[in-house]
């Protein structure tokens, strides 16, 4: 029994290193707009993933967040964007 819980343990740790950056739960990348419609913005990370995520004003935005530009996004698990740089 002790066993078991060790594993999931082990597990659990493992994968959350390996989904999220912050312990916080904010994940950090970099990718592409591809579109953005209204506060939903599509970014498509580098390994050609496509994310959305949602924008308000409590979004920090810098640079030009257009089609096409490359960004870092901060996000939450939820898919909310904290923070959106565009790099020229
Ligand atoms: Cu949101």
């Amino acid at each position: 029994m002790k066993k078991l819980i060790m594993f999931f343990v082990a597990a659990m740790v493992a994968f959350s290193f390996a989904t999220t950056t912050f312990a916080s739960g904010d994940h950090k990348m970099m990718g592409e707009v591809t579109k953005v419609e209204g506060d939903m913005v599509t970014i498509k990370d580098d390994k050609g993933k496509e994310h959305k995520v949602h924008t308000d004003k409590t979004t920090k935005m810098s640079g030009d967040v257009k089609q096409g530009a490359k960004v870092e996004v901060e996000m939450t698990d939820k898919g909310h964007a904290t923070a959106i740089s565009a790099k020229k």
